[in-house]
């Protein structure tokens, strides 16, 4: 092994060893509970998302998108804020029967941008 490789090698172990190392307690931010909860299948056009986190978020750095069928963006309405640091919640437009995907990506308390997506279905009529 030449210098420079063993150098690597070690940088790598050492990054190794601290992906390892346990997570402070404060961990960045995830969903805890949606509604529509992920691949939930609804058969009422949901009148909002609604997103609980497990830690606070700044809601001004933070979003969510929403595509539906064909991945048309749906457009989000602005909604009274939610009292809780730790949830989101959008007012929804009528939606159609079809495959919704939900992209969050929030800045949480800890500084860590974080961001997940999940999918629900509107059911058609029947
Ligand atoms: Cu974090």
């Amino acid at each position: 092994m030449s210098g420079l490789r063993r150098q690597i090698a070690a940088g790598l172990s050492v990054l190794a060893a601290l992906t390892l190392l346990p997570r402070p307690a404060a961990a960045h931010a995830l969903v805890l509970e949606s509604s529509p909860r992920a691949n939930e299948v609804v058969t009422v056009s949901p009148s909002r998302i609604f997103l609980s986190f497990n830690s606070r978020i700044e809601k001004a750095l933070s979003g969510v998108t929403l595509r539906g069928p064909g991945g048309r963006p749906v457009p989000l309405l602005v909604t009274a804020p939610d009292p809780s640091p730790n949830h989101l919640a959008l007012s929804l437009p009528a939606l159609q029967p079809g495959e919704y995907l939900v992209h969050w990506k929030v800045l949480s308390a800890d500084g860590h941008v974080t961001e997940g997506a999940f999918r629900f279905t509107l059911a058609p009529p029947p």
